[in-house]
């Protein structure tokens, strides 16, 4: 089986379970857990802040960074299809009782003039605009990722209109990755920022928030909220040590591998792939030119072994990570063309 429908279905490598077997605990719920000080340690150091906190999911990394970011009554300007506008249950209305407002964006892009004219004057009858939030690399617009030009612009514009920058890194590092900007250098022109060590980085759970020592502790009261401040929590951040040691340096392997498989689709069918855009680990393919609809054509696929998601109209998604090989994408490939009748 090639299953191409998301890197969080990486499993642990044989180094992860073992570190897990074996890593030292105490109850994190007291500051006790000595391998959860050290991944936050080694977090701090990597990106150049001053802390950072572990929660159980990407999910909760976005709705306690953004609680913290934000008071009630508040506007979060961000991206049209940003993963917390579509897929995170409206965690921003629902629990930080502030709203999204997406402007038109360009893969992900926020133009800074844009930012600027929707900043909404401070009058008591309207929201007040706090925060703007992005995507790197964006995941509903193909691993898109955000320029760094691009971001330093946005960094300028937040602060000559007293915006908050956050930045969901759920894949920070296949940005950093693609691009050689360090994870330091994005984060610094963010007032906080999270990733994940669950999707290429192969980490069985968790994400990480990471910022100032006034932002985290702010988002460590909002995780203890929730309920997710953990006990022994170690036995999973020792799996996270590994993943930082072990699984960053290969993620331009699920990025080649990407590159392929979408040149290979493209060759099949004009119009399918714009191989351009595949700058990471994620491919958008659009049925239309493959004479398929997104659900028949993932339903075809699945009988033969490769699996992917349906995403957005006329769209499905294929991404790579680190337990689909290139002989798995050459089979993926195969696969394709046998349904295309190209095989
Ligand atoms: N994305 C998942 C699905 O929810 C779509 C995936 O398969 O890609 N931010 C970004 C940019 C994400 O892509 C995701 C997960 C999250 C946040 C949430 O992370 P989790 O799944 O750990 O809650």
């Amino acid at each position: 089986m090639v299953d191409l429908r998301s890197d969080t279905v990486t499993v642990p490598t044989p180094e992860m379970r073992h570190a897990m077997a074996t890593a030292e605990v105490g109850d994190d719920f007291l500051g006790e857990d000595p391998t959860a000080r050290r991944l936050e340690e080694r977090v701090n150091e990597l990106f150049g802040a001053e802390a950072s906190v572990y929660v159980p999911s990407g999910r909760m990394a976005n709705l306690v960074g953004l609680q913290a970011l934000t008071e009630p009554g508040d506007e979060v300007l961000c991206t049209r299809n940003a993963h917390f506008v579509h897929y995170e249950a409206a965690a921003l209305a629902a629990a930080c009782g502030a709203q999204p407002r997406p402007l038109l964006d360009r893969r992900g892009v926020l133009d800074p003039e844009d930012v600027a004219s929707a900043v909404r004057p401070p009058l008591d009858h309207l929201p007040r605009t706090r925060v703007v939030a992005i995507e790197n690399t964006h995941n509903q617009e193909g691993g898109a990722v955000y320029p760094i030009d691009d971001l330093r612009a946005l960094r300028k514009v937040s602060d000559e209109h007293g915006l908050r920058l956050y930045l969901d890194g759920a894949r920070i590092f296949n940005a950093s990755t693609a691009s050689g900007v360090p994870v330091s250098e994005y984060c610094a022109l963010t007032d906080g920022m999270m990733f994940c060590f669950s999707k290429g980085l192969g980490a069985p759970v968790g994400s990480m928030v990471v910022g100032s020592a006034e932002f985290i502790a702010r988002a460590r009261r909002f995780r203890k909220l929730h309920g997710g401040g953990m006990r022994q929590v170690g036995i999973l951040a020792a799996a996270c040590l590994v993943a930082l040691d072990t699984m960053v340096d290969r993620l331009g392997e699920d990025h080649a591998n990407a590159k392929r498989l979408a040149q290979g689709i493209a060759a099949l069918r004009e119009g399918a792939v714009n191989v351009d855009e595949v700058e990471t680990n994620i491919v958008m393919v659009r049925t239309q030119p493959l004479g398929f609809t997104p659900e028949a054509f993932a339903e075809e696929l699945a009988r033969r072994g490769v699996k992917f998601f349906t995403f957005g109209p006329g769209t499905v998604r294929m991404v790579t990570h680190k337990d689909v090989s290139a002989e798995g994408i050459e089979i993926a490939l195969e696969q394709i063309a046998g349904v295309l009748g190209a095989a």
